[in-house]
């Protein structure tokens, strides 16, 4: 019997429109962020011909306006083992182990998205995904208190939960299911203003961490940002106060380059909002701050190599100069990091020539009608050399702990408790997953050879 499923790649492209939509009514500074980043991508690509037939050919121009990711974070193993099978559903996989609690922020995070090359030129739909560590409470009480709280939630519909089980029985979902599932998986990323604590409960856990209170005193784990990727994130950071909008003092991640690399992410500051605690006497008001916008641009994914060299020249520049909490100090940073930089070659053909970053190949024209009269070279490098075959970067798909803590931090106020004790664990986290993340380098490197191995294929001399 053969079924009319729809594919994993719809059912996400579906879901990443309706969680753009909801919060766009959510939070209405994310719509004026994306409008700005719209026509800055649409100038970007009118002035820079090159760069738009290099990511047609990279597959990334259509799905450019689709393309966001969000974040949100869980409370127990249960509700990310079960996220993880809502995503899986999506055709999203836990990506990479990031640990944030050498930043002093008690989370540890993977990141869900497609991993195969076409799903992803589909729609790259990501969410980084936090799972909070309740054993940075040291009070013993307390902990047990925000334990109990969360183990009386249940953040998935039962409507949701019920598709999940008939789409992992048949293997798939039919046209009314999926739109159905979609709708009931939205409701665990809407945001509520009602706590379902009292005010005094808050307070207590807001001083462990206010991270804590955010995720434990909800029923759900509201989407937390939404955000779009900008072709000039500087062009965009500079018009973002025009559009009354104020971002934060430092773009996170790898100065301005002519060549980019990885991701550059800047953020606007979370919003205070109304919220209702509970009270012995009805409703008692007030304010949490949780939900904020921000906007990434995305470069070319690095080799072991080439990321050993990324987070030396960053450590380096850190320590010649920081930036307070107040934004001072940004621009001697901004100076340092450029002047680290200069050691990071900036051009497509030393990087790859000295293995620092991953890149999709490509037959052109003329090398395809090489090929027909039997001329070419089977040897990558001398096709390249001969205009038989190009190169173009693959895009870095996945999060930087370093950059995800700052734009953890903007959103915290400064007495957030730090326990430098606290260590990463994969395997914990893992184990609570119900399953392992996949390796995001092996995933860049087969995307690499995979191409490699088309191109060759396209190009091998059809005539002697
Ligand atoms: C996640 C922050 C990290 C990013 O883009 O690095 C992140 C959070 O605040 O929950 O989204
Ligand atoms: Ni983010």
């Amino acid at each position: 019997m053969t079924r009319n499923f729809v594919s994993s790649d719809d059912i996400r492209s579906r879901f990443s429109r309706a969680m753009s939509a909801m919060y766009r009514s959510e939070v209405p500074q994310y719509g004026t962020l994306v409008e700005l980043v719209e026509e800055i991508n649409d100038l970007r690509l009118r002035d820079d011909p090159d760069l738009a037939a290099s990511l047609e050919r990279s597959g990334e121009l259509s799905r450019l306006s689709e393309e966001r990711h969000g974040a949100i974070r869980l409370g127990t193993p249960g509700e990310l083992a079960t996220i993880a099978r809502v995503f899986a559903v999506m055709g999203m996989h836990p990506v990479g182990y990031y640990d944030l609690s050498v930043a002093g922020i008690p989370v540890h995070s993977t990141a869900f998205r497609p991993i195969d090359p076409a799903a992803l030129s589909k729609n790259p739909f990501r969410i980084f995904t936090s799972l909070l560590r309740l054993d940075w409470i040291e009070d013993e009480s307390l902990r047990r208190e925000a334990e109990d709280i969360l183990s009386r939630r249940s953040i998935f519909t039962e409507g949701a939960l019920a598709l999940l089980d008939k789409a992992e029985q048949d293997g798939g979902l039919g046209e009314a299911d999926a739109e159905r599932f979609v709708q009931e998986a939205l409701e665990t990323f809407r945001w509520h203003e009602a706590a379902t604590v009292d005010r005094a409960t808050y307070e207590r856990l807001a001083k462990a961490h206010r991270l804590i209170a955010d995720v434990v005193c909800f029923r759900g784990p509201h989407i937390n940002h939404l955000t779009p990727r900008t072709l000039d994130i500087d062009a965009v950071q500079a018009m973002m106060p025009q559009r009354g909008i104020s971002p934060k003092a430092v773009i996170e991640g790898p100065p301005r380059r002519l060549c980019p690399i990885l991701l550059r992410q800047t953020s606007f500051k979370a919003l205070e909002e109304a919220i209702a605690f509970q009270g012995q006497n009805g409703a008692e008001d007030g304010t949490h701050t949780a939900r904020f916008g921000e906007i990434e641009q995305r470069g070319i994914a690095l080799t072991p190599k080439g990321r050993a060299l990324y987070d030396k020249l960053l450590n380096e520049a850190r320590s010649d100069a920081s930036v307070a909490a107040s934004g001072e100090g940004a621009s001697d940073y901004e100076t340092a990091l450029t002047h680290r930089f200069t050691d990071f070659p900036d051009n497509w053909t030393s990087m790859r020539a000295e293995g620092l970053a991953y890149f999709h190949y490509t037959p052109t024209q003329s090398g395809l009608d090489r090929a027909e009269s039997g001329e070419t070279s089977t040897d990558p490098d001398a096709l390249i050399e001969a205009g038989d075959l190009t190169f173009d970067p693959i895009v870095y798909e996945d999060f930087l702990p370093v950059s995800a803590a700052g734009i953890f931090q903007s959103n915290l106020s400064s007495d957030a408790q730090t326990n430098a004790s606290a260590k990463g664990s994969k395997p914990a986290f893992e184990a609570a997953l119900s399953r392992a993340v996949h390796d995001e380098t092996s995933l860049y490197a087969k995307a690499e050879e995979a191409s490699i191995a088309s191109a060759l294929s396209a190009l091998a001399p059809r005539r002697r």
